[in-house]
């Protein structure tokens, strides 16, 4: 398992990479060009400046996280060649410095969505929160409105630019099914991978959060079922996923250890983290710990273990402990600590494992 860290950018975050560098077994960023606007190709010298910036501290940029991919993709609509030929080419940019996977999702207009960035956790911190009640009966056209007016709910994987073209969103996803979601993937799919084959990157799609459709709109990466159809699209080690232990977790009918036996092989890149969820289906974020939580992390952890994983590993949402001021999600701090929880899992099982091993050869 190889250790990364969410990074944003000099001026985006306010976690340093020195002290990126100083979390122990920590290997590389995982980085973007957060300001290109979706669609466009990224600039190189942009991406040669992180390069430098990352260089200096001993860091690694092998993931990124995330290309997104512009709506006129996910509609299908007959301007999509000319975003995907971008596509194409940040790829191409991409692995020339050296990048081997980059993740990305096919969520219509929203990223991931929570109700409350700062609940309350009852022992001084706070968490991101998801209230299901409030978005299930939330008309999208009020929630255009209360947008406008200030009251929004809080959007923190949003592009700004979203938001000034949300009712034509609304309106243009309006007869978009669940298949068509699907056969525009598919599309996408069928023009991407093949250029990521030829310059040996792994595109690792990730899940929806939550796993299940908002607003209206079709979530088709939710499920072991929905996993297994996305990876027979395209059936090549360049078409694989992002596992993500908190987005699949708000849902307790997914079981992630199956789908780590499962799709293992087709998983270079991990995200790894706890909610706790309610019965009436709210969940909130807490520490990577298992016993903190509703996801069984130390089941998990050992699930790859016994596979003998080797790709790389993210500690996702961290709470906001200590009084630190950070992105909602992204602080140092609860991070840094599920980090430890993550290498001291993993290595009480590798050890174990190395044991066992020992234990049979000598009979
Ligand atoms: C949230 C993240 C997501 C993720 C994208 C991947 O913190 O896990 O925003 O980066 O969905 O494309």
């Amino acid at each position: 398992m190889r250790m990364v860290f969410r990074w944003f950018g000099e001026g985006n975050d306010t976690v340093s990479l020195d002290q990126i560098r100083q979390i122990p077994g920590v290997e590389g960023i995982v980085w973007a060009l957060h300001d290109v606007p979706v669609g466009e190709e990224w600039p190189m010298e942009r991406i040669q400046e992180i390069r430098k910036q990352a260089d200096v501290y001993g860091l690694h940029l092998d993931v990124v996280e995330s290309v997104n991919v512009h709506e006129d993709i996910k509609l299908g609509l007959p301007s999509r060649d000319h975003y995907i030929a971008n596509y194409i080419r940040t790829i191409e940019k991409l692995a020339e410095v050296g990048v081997k996977v980059i993740c990305y999702n096919f969520m219509p207009v929203f990223d991931w969505v929570r109700t409350d960035l700062h609940r309350a956790s009852g022992d001084g911190s706070t968490a991101l929160f998801f209230e299901k009640a409030r978005i299930d009966g939330i008309d999208p056209m009020e929630l255009v409105r209360s947008i406008h007016d200030n009251s929004a709910l809080t959007m923190p994987g949003w592009e700004p630019e979203r938001l000034n073209h949300l009712s034509s969103l609304f309106e243009a996803y309006r007869n978009v099914t669940e298949e068509d979601l699907w056969n525009n993937l598919e599309y996408f799919l069928s023009a991407v991978i093949p250029a990521a084959e030829q310059c040996g990157i792994r595109m690792a799609i990730h899940p929806d959060d939550p796993p299940w459709p908002i607003f209206g709109l079709p979530r088709i990466i939710t499920s072991q079922d929905h996993i297994r159809r996305f990876l027979n699209l395209y059936n090549s080690p360049s078409n694989s996923i992002t596992l993500c232990s908190g987005s699949l977790g708000a849902n307790p009918d997914n079981d992630i250890i199956a789908m780590i036996h499962e799709f293992h092989l087709r998983i270079p890149f991990t995200h790894i983290r706890n909610v706790r969820v309610f019965d009436n289906g709210d969940f909130i974020e807490t520490s990577h710990r298992t016993q903190d939580g509703s996801v069984d992390i130390a089941g998990i952890v050992k699930a790859y273990n016994d596979n003998g994983f080797n790709g790389y590993c993210r500690p996702d949402h961290g709470r906001h402990i200590w009084g630190e001021e950070c992105r909602p999600g992204y602080g140092l701090y609860d991070r840094a600590l599920g980090i430890m929880y993550l290498w001291g899992v993993w290595d009480a099982a590798q050890r174990a494992k190395t044991e066992n091993q020992k234990e049979a050869s000598a009979v």
